[in-house]
């Protein structure tokens, strides 16, 4: 077991016996071994082994037996004691700002309750006024912490995050001690939602570079600091780990913190079965107990003779196989993006005029966009009429290639609840390339939908499907529909699938896209922007991509422009 995961439940013995009514010079002996657990470079199991343990501040004989157990099976005799006398979510109450043990014994032993949610239910229902030491001022703090939580137990959007890390890499990296600063976890893997930001870096004076994080403007407070890693909340209510470790073992504490956690179990499955231990410290020869430590992590893969596999697609699935045998894929990177086949101008709902978007494509060297703005039957966008249509066809054509990108005439079309397009045929004839999407009627039957998607795909002028599923993350499931009936039919008539690349949607999903392109589809990376700084939203949508494992070869628009309207010529014939 980690260190953390034993540290955690030596914290979490610490807190029953709280509730047991242990006395405090017992409970701290477990707090303060907990933070040594926590804060040693070393794993417990290595210390076990050199009989080192009883020399970590805070571990004596009765702890120690402790910290084997648990590190052997996950647990001890006397966690399992103090976690059978009370419910399983105790401890959960404490976790709650302004709820110390005291009341939160109080809240179990007087009015029952036993969790976050049941303490709600006290709050909303006024049953919660019936604890004697408890008075109204009290009751607004905890009716104004439980509104907090339940904002921090939320996931936060990668578009959110990337820029909350971005800016505390920099004033990290400020630090004259603070070498090789980096965001890391999730974030770095690029999934669409992130718990926490997991930000490491590399010093010989860790202690100042923690203190200096945990006082940066963006921490509201401090949840932990210890001699390697720190924890702060940070605005809007996203926690922020620190670690800071050896210059030397950079690459092996980047592999580590940027996981997934999958992804390391497998790695050190793999590695074991050839003698080798891996760990954040470093790869030990378990025969000899030589240990390497790597300063990049190229040299960790290396190390396992793997070859080197991007962050995106350290899932856990096939990436250590495919590793092994020299076969990762070579992913799409954003350079190799050439323009963008989805973005609105004012005028529908975007807030750009089609200069605004054209010039501003081509100074993120786009080198083709398409203008697609909603079409007549979504009228709360402001959607085009036919004649809108062509008169804004005949003003794109007119400035094609002013602006330094070469301009297509495009249209989201809306598609309409029984498959057919909200344009005419001939009118989607005289356009260079359509996308079509659902923008209403998520609500009918899988088979419907399935139908209604199916019949949009076999539409000869439709070439990029908007958004397939509808989803928005963290607020809207997708709708229903047969995912491989819908991609099929996508690679046979030659129809693209989109990636949107807003970080409210990234939709298709790493998961999807990568069912796609087994089927066969080609995707479309678009950003869908309804303003200039939208156009920078590809940067999600690659990361996406590569999650996906999808190369270059796979993306519509990271064709030339000819190949674009080729692959639309090629449906229509
Ligand atoms: P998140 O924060 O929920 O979006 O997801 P992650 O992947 O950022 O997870 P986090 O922040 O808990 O941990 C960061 C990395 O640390 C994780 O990706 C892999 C590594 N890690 C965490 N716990 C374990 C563990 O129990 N075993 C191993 N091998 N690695 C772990
Ligand atoms: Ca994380
Ligand atoms: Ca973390
Ligand atoms: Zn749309």
């Amino acid at each position: 077991m980690t260190n953390d995961g034993i540290a955690a439940r030596l914290n979490e013995i610490a807190a029953l016996m709280e509730f047991d009514g242990e006395p405090f010079f017992k409970i701290k002996a477990y707090a303060r071994a907990a933070r040594s657990v926590e804060d040693s470079e070393k794993p417990m199991r290595a210390l076990i082994d050199s009989c080192e343990l009883l020399e970590l501040p805070g571990v004596g004989k009765a702890i120690a037996q402790k910290v084997d157990d648990i590190d052997r099976t996950g647990t001890c005799k006397y966690l399992e004691e103090l976690r059978a006398k009370f419910p399983p979510t105790i401890l959960e109450l404490i976790r709650v700002p302004s709820v110390g043990t005291k009341t939160a014994i109080a809240l179990y032993k007087e009015l029952g309750v036993t969790s976050i949610a049941e303490l709600r239910q006290a709050v909303e229902d006024g049953s919660i006024s019936k604890l004697p030491r408890l008075g109204p001022k009290s009751i607004e703090n905890l009716k104004a912490s439980l509104a907090r939580l339940a904002d921090r137990t939320k996931r936060m959007r990668l578009g959110d995050a990337w820029p909350l890390a971005r800016s505390i890499v920099e004033a990290l990296g400020a630090h004259g001690d603070a070498r090789n600063v980096v965001a890391a976890g999730s974030l770095r893997r690029m999934e669409p939602t992130v718990g926490d930001i997991d930000i490491i870096c590399t010093s010989d004076s860790p202690a100042d570079v923690l203190a200096y994080f945990t006082k940066l403007p963006v921490a509201q407070s401090i949840s932990g600091i210890g001699d390697t890693k720190a924890t702060i909340w940070a605005e809007p209510g996203i926690s922020v780990d620190c670690r800071v470790v050896k210059h030397e073992c950079f690459g092996n504490l980047l592999q580590h913190f940027t996981g997934n956690k999958e992804h390391n179990v497998k790695l050190r499955e793999f590695a074991r079965a050839r003698g080798l231990k891996v760990s954040e410290y470093g790869i030990e020869t378990i025969e000899s107990g030589a240990v390497r430590t790597c300063v990049s992590e190229e040299e960790v893969y290396a190390t396992l003779d793997l070859q080197f596999i991007p962050p995106e697609i350290r899932v856990g699935l096939d990436e250590i196989d495919l590793a092994r045998a020299g076969k990762v894929p070579a992913l799409v990177e954003l350079a190799d993006i050439r323009g963008d086949l989805h973005d609105h101008t004012d005028w529908s709902d975007g807030s750009r005029t089609i200069e605004e978007m054209a010039r501003a494509a081509a100074q993120r060297g786009r080198s083709y966009l398409s203008i697609s703005d909603h079409s007549r039957g979504r009228a709360v966008a402001n959607g085009l009429s036919i004649e809108r249509l062509r008169e804004q066809m005949a003003q794109i054509k007119a400035v094609r290639d002013a602006y330094g990108v070469r301009l297509l005439c495009s249209s989201e079309v809306d598609i309409r609840a029984d498959g057919s397009m909200d344009f005419p045929d001939e009118v989607l004839a005289e356009l260079d390339v359509v996308v079509a999407s659902i923008h209403s009627a998520f609500t009918g039957s899988k088979e419907k939908q399935t139908e209604r998607l199916v019949r949009a795909i076999r539409n000869p002028y439709v070439n990029v499907i908007g958004h397939p599923t509808g989803a928005l993350l963290e607020q809207r499931a997708a709708y229903e529909f047969d995912v491989d009936a819908v991609f099929r039919a996508a690679a046979e008539t030659g129809t693209a699938l989109e990636i949107n690349a807003n970080p409210a949607r990234l939709d298709l999903d790493a998961n999807l896209a990568r069912r796609a392109r087994e089927l066969g589809c080609t995707l479309a990376v678009d950003t869908d922007a309804h303003s200039t700084d939208m156009l920078d939203d590809m940067f999600y949508g690659v990361g996406t991509a590569r999650k996906a494992g999808l190369m270059k070869e796979d993306v519509l628009n990271a064709r030339p422009v000819e190949g674009v309207l080729e692959f639309v010529a090629a449906k229509r014939r």
